[in-house]
């Protein structure tokens, strides 16, 4: 089938062209779309390179499907232009996440809510994604009453810019290197930690805190689950690590916990104190998977678990995601 992909000369873009390549998605004609600054130049796929096209021409080809991640004004304009043409998007901005007549969807946890009515199909952001997919089936069994997140996120899901400020910093610091490099961030980023994700909102929260609240709660169907959340910038490319505090309803056991989280789709346990094994980012870095280790009763009050959950974000936070709600409506035959 016909493939755009929106965004294509992005960090995401380019991480969506991989995925795809990598799982054999049924690509007949790749569209690959990005502004028209951009129109012209070419991007590589499955090793042969394709011209980057205009988002006109792209709704004149009439693919099947459309990967948009080229940011949420962009999504705003354009998704309903190519929803109209009959074309289903799926959309990696936080444009239409939070509309209540569109569908934010982790395969995992609510794909069985797609149809063929949906054009616009919002994937969720990447520090959500990874935490409803290690807590989804313990939510099944156990019933989520509270949730409290820190978290601990990747450069990379800031963008290019601040991957460049980051080795810029570095170099610096090591070479004594004097070369130019942007600043994403209003502070350094290497050897420090920046409080700050997205922009502060009215309440004293950031944006990207109130997308997992608000986000955790759309996906897993239920508003009754209480989230609080610290969203935090670190000096790491691999992915985000989020240390995850979960309140029950009813109690568990850690065998039953690690059991049922071990036979989870997309999740991996990595937890074995006794030899220091425990997930970190560089070993999430381009895999798919969520992983999950620390796992620990939290004595201070009842049926309460804490746990460390760690994921690429620009893989099962974004491309990958993506490419599997693509696969699930392949599947179901609702493109
Ligand atoms: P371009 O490279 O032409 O600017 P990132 O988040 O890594 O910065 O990537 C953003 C992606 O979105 C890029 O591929 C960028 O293309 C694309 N993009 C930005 N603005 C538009 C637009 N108005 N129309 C289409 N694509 C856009
Ligand atoms: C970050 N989570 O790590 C952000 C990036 O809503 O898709 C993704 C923002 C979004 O900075």
């Amino acid at each position: 089938m016909k493939v755009a992909v929106v965004g294509a000369t992005g960090l995401v873009g380019t991480k969506m062209l991989q995925v795809l390549a990598e799982r054999n998605f049924p690509v007949t004609e790749l569209l690959p779309v990005a502004s028209e600054r951009s129109v012209g130049k070419e991007v590589e796929y499955r090793g042969k390179q394709y011209k980057i096209i205009s988002m006109t021409d792209a709704i004149a080809a009439k693919p099947a499907v459309a990967i948009f991640s080229a940011g949420g004004s962009t999504s705003l304009e354009w998704a309903p232009k190519f929803a109209e043409a009959g074309i289903t998007v799926i959309d990696n901005s936080s444009a239409w996440r939070m509309d209540p007549t569109k569908k934010l969807i982790v395969p995992e946890v609510n794909a069985d809510a797609l149809g063929k009515e949906d054009k616009i199909i919002a994937n969720p952001n990447c520090s959500t994604i990874q935490m409803v997919v290690a807590l989804n089936p313990l939510h099944k069994k156990y019933n989520i009453k509270r949730i409290v997140v820190s978290t601990y996120q990747s450069v990379t899901g800031t963008g290019k810019k601040a991957v460049d400020q980051l080795m810029g910093e570095r170099a610096k610091a090591e070479k004594g290197s004097n070369g130019e490099y942007p600043m994403a961030y209003k502070y350094p980023i290497d050897l420090n930690v920046i409080p700050q994700i997205d922009v502060f909102l009215e309440n004293g929260y950031t944006k990207e805190e109130m997308k997992m609240v608000n986000e955790t709660k759309k996906i897993m169907r239920d508003d009754t689950i209480r989230v609080t959340a610290t969203t935090v910038r670190i000096p790491v490319m691999g992915g985000h690590s989020e240390s995850v505090n979960v309140e029950f309803a009813d109690d568990y056991t850690l065998t039953d916990v690690r059991n049922l989280l071990s036979s989870a789709p997309g999740v991996v346990v990595v937890d074995e104190p006794a030899t220091q094994q425990y997930p970190m980012p560089m070993d999430a870095h381009d895999r798919d998977e969520v992983f999950v280790g620390r796992l620990r009763r939290d004595d201070t009050q009842p049926n309460t678990l804490n746990l460390w959950v760690v994921s690429d974000n620009l893989r099962k936070g974004a491309a990958t995601n993506a490419v599997q709600i693509a696969e699930y409506l392949v599947s179901k035959n609702l493109l």
